[in-house]
This record gives C-alpha cells, structure tokens and sequence, in this order.
C-alpha cells in the first residue's frame, strides 16, 4: 500500500503559534527517505491550503471556529480521496483539531467497506473538553468531544453519521493532563484512558496488549500521534509539553507492537512546534517513531 502523506500547515487550534511549520520540519526530518528506506511507497501530497491564523479570542467558548472548520475540511477532502484510492494517508499537522476531519474521513471509509475503526489516541491529553468545559476555548482540546457527537455543530457529523465514532472503539495512551471538567466527562463517556499511572504500574507491555487485545482482520487501526505525548525531556517541540511522559523505549514498544497488528491504516502527526524545537530533534524523533509504526524493527528490515 502506498502512503499518502498530506499535509495541513496551521495552527488556528492551538494555544501557542508554531505548529503549522509541522508538516516541512516533518519533511526536513527525511520523513520520506526514511520510509522509503524501509521498502514503502510513498507519495507526498504537498500541503493543503485554508484560512490564516487571526489570533482571536474565544467566541462562545471557541476559538477560530471558522477557521478550523475551513481547515478540517480540506483534511477531510483530502483523507477521503487518499482512503478510496487504496492508500494511507499520513496526515501531517498542524494542530490536534485537524484529527476532526482525519477521523472524520476514516469512520465513513470504515461505514463504507465494512470495517471496524479503532483509534489508539496517543497524547499527554485527552482531547475531550467542549465550548461549555474548555478552559482555554482552543480546538486542539477538542478533538474527541467532536468525534463522539458533542461538539459545536458545525464540526459534527461529518462522517455521514451523528457521532464519529463511540467511546468503545478509542483508547488513550500516555494521559498526564486533564482539566477539572475534562475529568468528569471521561467518567460520563466511559471513556478508555490508559493514563501515566497505569502505564507505571503495568508496563507498556501490558497496556498494548489491552488496548490492541480485539483487533482483528477486520479492524481498521487510526493512530492520532500528538508528539506533547513524548517527555518533553524528549520532544521539546512541542506547544503545550507535560512532564512525565514514556520514555524512548517505552515509547517504541508501543510503535511496534501497534505495528505488529498489521493493521493501522491510518494516522496522524500533530502538534510538531518547531519555533519552539531545538535543532529539529522533534520532528526527527517523530520520524524514528513513524518508522517503527509502519513495520521497522531492531533485527527485521
Ligand atoms: C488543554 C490543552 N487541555 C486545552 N490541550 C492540549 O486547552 O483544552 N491538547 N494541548 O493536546
Ligand atoms: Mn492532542
Ligand atoms: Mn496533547
Ligand atoms: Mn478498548
């Protein structure tokens, strides 16, 4: 299968500017060669275009709503066109918010060939605040409320469906930062969250083996990779870097162990800042991670 990589230069959901120079420190990182080296097709798809950042204050408790609508819907376009040409897109944010319309695009894909999504959320943040929780109002903290039906309506329903997805078919992986509502609506929802503490106390190991235990040869896999998942000891370039995170290896367990399933079949890549990064190490890191996702391993080439 030939990797699709998209992608979607802004950052009108995030706290901090910077995250729309993802997509080139992605591709300056050798994101490609890299792939490439490991026997895969890739085409790059160059980047899609939409609204510049006004740099606003919420409204209604959001942030660039237009704005990240415009966006997320040149992501959904273009998830969609690389979905039923055969390939897997890689989408290369930008902000968290753009999983909208990534996701979005994959859950009508799945409607459409009868597969199974599942969604393996990788992050130091559950995403799931809402206009009438969000502390912040910005979007990138958002992200799941939408996918599960409980966003602002212009961002919901595009999947062809009133929500996305169900709590069911997604899992957090490397959760250290949720705020005070935030909490109570994981309760609520019932959703999954593998946070730092399970991962402490059971392994990576173990929380894979969990998280990947009911997937099947009928099961699409979406992995939305935030990097602020990384210790930000690791990944500096980041906007919004929590302390505590997996370690490198820990982190590369989960890579191949999602890898193994050989069934992710798409992903995102979000929330690179590299005016706030040290020499590209994120981006490059990234890129080691990708790596493993897509099959690379210490003893197989
Ligand atoms: C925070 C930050 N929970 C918010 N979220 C981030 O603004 O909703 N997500 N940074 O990746
Ligand atoms: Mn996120
Ligand atoms: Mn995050
Ligand atoms: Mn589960």
């Amino acid at each position: 299968k030939t990797i699709s990589l998209i992608g979607a230069p802004t950052d009108v959901g995030a706290s901090v500017r910077g995250a729309g120079m993802g997509p080139d420190a992605l591709r300056v990182a050798g994101l490609m060669d890299a792939l490439r080296a490991h026997r895969l097709e890739v085409v790059d798809r160059g980047n899609l275009s939409g609204p510049p950042n006004p740099w606003l204050p919420p409204h209604g408790g959001l942030r660039h709503l237009e704005e990240v609508v415009a966006w997320n819907w040149a992501v959904y376009t273009a998830v969609d066109l690389a979905l039923s040409e055969g390939q897997v897109p890689l989408l290369m944010g930008g902000d968290h918010c753009l999983a909208i319309g990534s996701i979005s695009a994959v859950a009508r894909h799945c409607r459409a060939t009868g597969k199974q999504l599942r969604v393996v959320w990788l992050d130091a943040h559950t995403d799931v605040n809402t206009e009438t929780i969000s502390p912040s109002g910005n979007l990138h903290g958002m992200p799941v409320s939408c996918l599960l039906g409980h966003g602002p309506k212009k961002l919901v329903g595009w999947s062809g469906e009133p929500a996305a997805i169900t709590p069911e078919q997604i899992d957090f992986i490397g959760i250290r930062s949720v705020d005070a509502d935030e909490k109570q609506a994981i309760r609520q929802l019932g959703l999954q969250v593998f946070d730092m503490r399970h991962i402490d106390e059971h392994g990576m190991r173990t929380t894979m083996s969990e998280v990947l235990q009911d997937v099947h040869e009928d099961t699409h896999l979406h992995v939305s990779f935030d990097l602020d998942c990384l210790d930000p000891a690791d990944a500096p370039g980041v906007g919004t870097g929590v302390r505590g995170g997996p370690t490198y290896r820990e982190m590369q367990l989960c890579m191949e162990m999602i890898a193994d399933t050989g069934r992710m079949a798409s992903l995102d890549v979000v929330e690179i800042n590299p005016a706030l990064d040290v020499r590209n190490r994120t981006a490059e890191l990234a890129v080691e991670f990708i790596q493993s996702l897509f099959g690379a391993s210490t003893l197989a080439r």
